[in-house]
């Protein structure tokens, strides 16, 4: 049955904000919460994840959580620890003091980004690949998918890790043709993923599909998502734009893009 009540965490992000208009649709009713403020949304939870009374309102009584809050790039250690590692456990704490069931964890490609991207005719990169996280905030990802396991083996809070690739309007560079999830896709994936029986703690690549995939959407068409788009339409613009991928620049040559780079090692 698909969860009436959602809290939507990270709601007034890029990607808070696409699906605070595509997922109603799916028959959504949101709860929002954000540490920023939301235009127009005088009902939304402006809270950080830090605050343990806040989080514990928020979740009281929602069918499921689209956790999305969090720092979305390369910062210093001491600030993913506070907003990605210890503000996702409070989250876990929040939803398992209230009873909620399921949280759709927004993971990333990060988590596994040092992983080598797959040449032509190599098999895609499964989702059992080894964690190789390229950064403090992939690490962060990796951390939380483990914390997304230890809930549901220890408590039964059900997960699904959505391992995003890039999820804006278009792609905007080379390899984002390999790993671009449209938001259309992305709300037919969250959807599968909120609604799917039985996930225990699934981990799924999310991206669309695209010509260039370079990892298996197994896991995820197993939940039901039937991805309808293809960043190839993209492609000639790109290309012509940026050029080929450089098999010399590992910031072309892995998942995880710049972030390999981050300290830059690499002019990009
Ligand atoms: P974003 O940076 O635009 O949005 C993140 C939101 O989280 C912001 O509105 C921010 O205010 C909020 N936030 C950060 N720390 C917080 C805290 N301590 N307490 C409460 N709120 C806090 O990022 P975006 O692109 O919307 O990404 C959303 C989520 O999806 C993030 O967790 C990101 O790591 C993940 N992701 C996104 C991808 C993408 O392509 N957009 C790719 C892979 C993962
Ligand atoms: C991410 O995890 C980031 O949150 C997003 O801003 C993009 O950089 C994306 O990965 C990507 O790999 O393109």
């Amino acid at each position: 049955p698909t969860p009436r009540t959602l809290l939507l965490t990270g709601a007034a992000g890029g990607l808070g904000t696409l699906m605070r208009s595509l997922l109603p649709e799916y028959g959504y009713e949101l709860r929002l919460f954000d540490v920023r403020p939301i235009e127009g949304e005088p009902d939304a939870i402006t809270a950080d994840l830090g605050d343990t009374a806040a989080l514990r309102a928020a979740v009281r009584g929602v069918d499921a959580v689209l956790h999305l809050a969090g720092i979305s790039l390369e910062a210093p250690f001491e600030k993913i620890l506070r907003s990605n590692i210890e503000g996702t456990y409070n989250l876990y704490e929040a939803a398992r003091q209230e009873g909620v069931p399921r949280i759709v964890f927004a993971s990333s490609n990060h988590a596994v980004g040092f992983t080598p991207a797959p040449g032509a005719g190599d098999p895609l990169i499964p989702i059992d690949t080894p964690r190789r996280p390229d950064t403090f905030y992939g690490l962060s990802k990796s951390f939380g998918e483990d914390l997304a396991q230890l809930y549901w083996d220890k408590h039964g809070l059900e997960t699904v890790s959505v391992r995003i690739g890039s999820c804006f309007a278009e792609p905007a560079d080379v390899r984002m043709l390999s790993v671009w999830m449209s938001p259309a896709d992305g709300a037919r994936l969250f959807h599968a993923a909120l609604t799917a029986e039985e996930v225990g703690h699934a981990v799924v690549y999310g991206s669309s599909a695209n010509t260039r995939l370079w990892w298996d959407l197994g896991t995820a068409r197993a939940l039901g998502y039937e991805p309808q788009d293809d960043s190839e339409q993209f492609a000639g613009k790109l290309i012509a734009e940026h050029g080929e991928l450089d098999p010399e620049n590992p910031a072309h040559t892995h998942l995880g893009g710049r972030f390999v780079n981050d300290p830059p090692i690499w002019p990009y």
